[in-house]
């Protein structure tokens, strides 16, 4: 497909001074009158430029300039839209035009979902509603006024406040919404719909009381008490923690069933996927809780860091997604307990976004192409762009970052600006170079660091040498050094941290070590004692690979006395990939090496210190995606057995000691949803998968028993866990229970799907063509998809990866299908099939066939776009 160009960027040859949009709805089609005041930009290069308004699909119905059609020629209709040419200084528009939301399978524009009306803007959605110069940098005020059947749908909301609302003749009503607060096509929503509204207020910082109204279908109505809870944590957390306050009088969110991310941020009107609205103790997990928790607030966080202050262009996406994932973080971590939420984000990046940055898609954070922008809403932009943000605030100092955000918001609000707008405001405020820092936004690709070090006994000196490189990736064959901040502290033999200066600086016990160059030594003084172990890349400083050559002896020293949470897991995670490595390369177990873990594992389980969560955390070994990272390619079946293998074989001589924790924890199922509560869930169910999985005999009738007792989701899915990968009739007991339980629940019946989809006991491709046959599954409903394809390619090596390509064909038949009626979500889906080159050669050969299968077909520009890089 043909690539946008970051470098081609130019202003828009007109702004839109004000906007009306008037909806006469239904689902059939949708007639649309969009009256626009336009005015030549100053800033356009082209003085006499035409306008460009984009529109797909939508048809035509009339057009006129100042009241008068446009004269023959002027207005030219092509494959993007509208053209109009001749255009005075300043004119007024008024277009007609019609859409079709029952027909838009694709879930982009304005569609239909369990018989109400929505749309999804963000990023190029707009243009499928009407036409209009739909790019993030024209931004102005939109007058709404929506006109609908009143019985189909009583509820009609667009972005702002409601300033007009009446009943028609014919059975039909309107409402009038202003939005007073500019704002790019991207951030429009409306929904007309029959909704149950549940209603709170919350009182801003200054005292102004805002109305909350989260919308539901009626029979959802109460499983949105969390989700009200959670939006009100986060206004206050806005406010307390980086001084932002909420700007409208209205906040409103609505869920939907067919959705196909997770949530959108429109202005005062929310769209969220139901997933992460609807929660109650019998139908969501903790880990479903916490999730609600974070995606509320990451919308609502938005409202600064994406809306107030927008993108100038989509090459800009992480100026708002990556500070706003940093911002929802902080958040978690503020909820949580223990550095525990900044271990899961790093698992998860290790996961995600370690392979994507190390495979065929990889990007920069900021990227200078693309063919579709739907395909860079990545964990790179999201998630290393966090990360991004994260360590400017480590290398300026906490509270000079903090005052750069104020300056951040306070100059370009309202405004569209790009991610060097972000670092300049940073480097003024702290008075820094960052010009070098700004290769991470550049650069894709993971950075390896080696760490050497040299000490000379108590009282003396250490060195350390810290070198780093960056492997290539597509169309970046060489790579410059990054600006890493390092943080380090060395450890004495009670685990304590010892202190030393630095050539002139002070005396410390903690550093950040700032590595620039390809190599760089650093030097310490008067260390107060000979270091029994150095604790490297605290808190996980910088999203690099690191090696720091750590003997076993050391590392069960970190594993045991770390203050650092994450330095802590890594020890286990460095730990356990090495065992695996071992394994795998030298085709044999590391006995050594594995009794040596065993022996810290059992240390850690007789530790009463520990927090439950972070003990739940430790003991878990890194997933296969993850351990893939390691080899240049492996046998990803190979690796997985391996992988449980090393498992059973470490747990096995600690079930007695798992067994003895367990009755600390009988009083889990306690309907008490505390950081600590739910952390000592997590370890109940973390120790009985572990005792399943290490054959413990009697973990299998306790998994029975917590299932038939529990009063929690969390406890029925750690019994259903539990036992998913045993082909044991406990399996097929509890998931027919748990089938018939939630037949008609869509939402907990993702988990059943989730759970048959993702197990490896054998049949796994009867229970695939049964899942698509359930009468809860659906095609057009991304949900149930991903439920069932996600975690049959995520965790169900064995048929995934079968070695007669079966497991390949039956997914690319599947994207092939979904591709036409969703492309987004099928370009998603097809992910895992593009990473043929990180598998054995057998195998990848057959991944490959597949795609170029998928290639010579007529297939949406989404998925081509995907394949197209990943053959490349
Ligand atoms: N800003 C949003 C990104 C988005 C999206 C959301 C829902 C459906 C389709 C979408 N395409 C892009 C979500 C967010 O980051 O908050
Ligand atoms: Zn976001």
């Amino acid at each position: 497909p043909l690539a946008v160009y970051l470098n081609d960027y130019q202003p828009p040859a007109f702004v839109v001074e004000s906007l009306e949009l008037d909806f006469d709805l239904a689902a059939a089609a949708t007639e649309v009158t969009t009256r626009m005041a336009v005015r030549r930009n100053p800033e356009a290069v082209e003085p006499d430029a035409p306008l460009r308004m984009y529109g797909d699909g939508v048809e035509l119905v009339s057009f006129t300039v100042d009241g008068a059609k446009p004269a023959e020629g002027l207005l030219e209709q092509d494959a993007e839209g509208l053209l109009l040419h001749g255009l005075p200084e300043a004119a007024r528009l008024e277009i007609v035009s019609r859409c079709h939301p029952e027909q838009n399978t694709q879930l982009e524009g304005l569609y239909a979902s369990s018989g109400n009306l929505c749309t999804q803007c963000e990023p190029e959605g707009f243009r499928r509603i009407t036409f209009f110069p739909d790019r993030p940098d024209v931004l102005t005020t939109y007058r709404v006024r929506l006109e609908a059947d009143r019985v189909q749908y009583p509820v009609l909301l667009a972005n702002g406040n409601r300033v007009e609302a009446g009943e028609l003749d014919g059975g039909r009503h309107y409402a009038v919404w202003e939005d007073p607060f500019l704002k790019p096509s991207y951030l429009f929503a409306l929904v007309a719909g029959d909704l149950a509204c549940q209603r709170d207020t919350f009182t801003t910082m200054s005292g102004r009381e805002v109305q909350l109204e989260l919308y539901v279908e009626a029979h959802n109505a109460d499983r949105c008490d969390h989700a009200l809870a959670s939006l009100k944590r986060a206004m206050r957390f806005d406010e307390e923690a980086f001084g932002r306050e909420y700007d409208l009088d209205v906040y409103m969110i609505v869920a939907v069933d067919d959705f196909n991310m997770g949530a959108m941020e429109n202005k005062g009107l929310n769209l969220f996927n139901a997933k992460y609205v609807l929660a109650s103790p019998d139908t969501a997990t903790d880990d479903d809780f916490v999730a609600i928790e974070s995606v509320i607030a990451h919308e609502y966080f938005h409202n600064w860091s994406g809306n107030r202050v927008t993108c100038r262009d989509w090459f800009q996406l992480s100026l708002k997604e990556g500070l706003t994932v940093f911002r929802d973080q902080e958040f978690t971590t503020d909820c949580t307990l223990f550095g525990v939420k900044r271990i899961d984000d790093v698992a998860m990046l290790r996961a995600f976004q370690f392979p994507e940055d190390a495979g065929p898609l990889a990007h920069p954070v900021r990227p200078d192409h693309y063919a579709e922008i739907n395909n860079f809403y990545t964990l790179t932009v999201y998630e290393k762009g966090a990360e991004l943000i994260r360590m400017l605030r480590t290398l300026i100092g906490r509270e000079t970052f903090r005052r750069g955000l104020d300056v951040y918001f306070e100059r370009f609000d309202g405004q569209a600006v790009t991610t060097d707008d972000f670092v300049a405001v940073m480097a003024e405020v702290s008075g820094r170079n960052l010009t070098p820092f700004k290769r991470w936004y550049t650069q894709a690709g993971t950075p390896r660091v080696t760490a050497a070090t040299s000490f000379d006994g108590p009282g003396g000196q250490a060195r350390i040498t810290l070198t780093q490189e960056t492997p290539p990736t597509p169309g970046q064959e060489h790579k410059e050094p990054v600006v890493i901040p390092m943080r380090v502290a060395f450890l004495d033999a009670e685990g304590r941290r010892i202190t030393a200066h630095q050539k002139g600086g002070e005396v410390q016990d903690e550093w950040v070590l700032e590595l620039s160059e390809g190599e760089q030594t650093f030097r310490f003084e008067e260390l107060s004692d000979s270091p029994t172990a150095i604790s490297w890349l605290r808190g996980f400083s910088a999203p690099v690979i690191l090696n720091a050559n750590q003997g076993v002896d050391e590392l069960a020293h970190l594993l045991a006395y770390d203050d650092d949470a994450f330095a802590r897991w890594e020890a286990a995670q460095t730990l356990f990939r090495r065992a695996i490595r071992s394994r795998i390369e030298h085709d044999a177990a590391d006995t050594a090496l594995e009794a040596a873990i065993e022996h810290a594992l059992a240390a850690l389980l007789r530790d009463d210190a520990i927090e439950p969560v972070l003990l739940a955390t430790i003991l878990q070994l890194p997933p296969t995606r993850e351990l893939a990272e390691l080899f240049e390619r492996v046998d990803p079946v190979r690796l997985r057995n391996e992988r449980d293998d090393l498992e059973k074989r470490l747990y096995m001589p600690l079930t007695d000691a798992m067994q003895q924790i367990q009755p600390k924890l009988d009083d889990v199922d306690n309907g008490a949803f505390t950081a600590e509560a739910m952390g000592r869930r997590q370890l109940r169910n973390r120790l009985l998968a572990l005792r399943v999985a290490a054959r413990d005999q009697a973990a299998v009738p306790e998994a029975l028993a917590q299932y038939q007792k529990a009063r929690s989701q969390t406890m029925r899915m750690g019994a259903l866990n539990a036992v998913n990968e045993l082909d044991h009739e406990a399996r097929q007991v509890l998931l027919a229970d748990f089938e018939k339980r939630y037949r008609d629940d869509p939402l907990v019946l993702d988990k059943y799907f989730g759970l048959q989809a993702g197990s490896q006991v054998a049949g796994g491709f009867e229970r695939l063509d049964a899942l698509l046959e359930h009468p809860g599954f659906r095609w057009t409903n991304p949900n149930r998809v991903r439920a069932v394809l996600g975690p049959f390619m995520a965790r169900n090596e064995r048929h995934f990866h079968q070695d007669d390509g079966e497991g390949y064909r039956r997914m690319g038949g599947f994207v092939e299908k979904l591709d036409a009626m969703n492309p987004q979500t099928a370009a998603r889906l097809a992910q895992p099939l593009t990473r043929w080159r990180k598998v054995d050669t057998g195998r990848g050969e057959q991944m490959r066939a597949e795609l170029e299968r998928l290639a010579a077909l007529e297939v949406s520009r989404d998925l081509r776009d995907v394949i197209e890089r990943a053959l490349a």
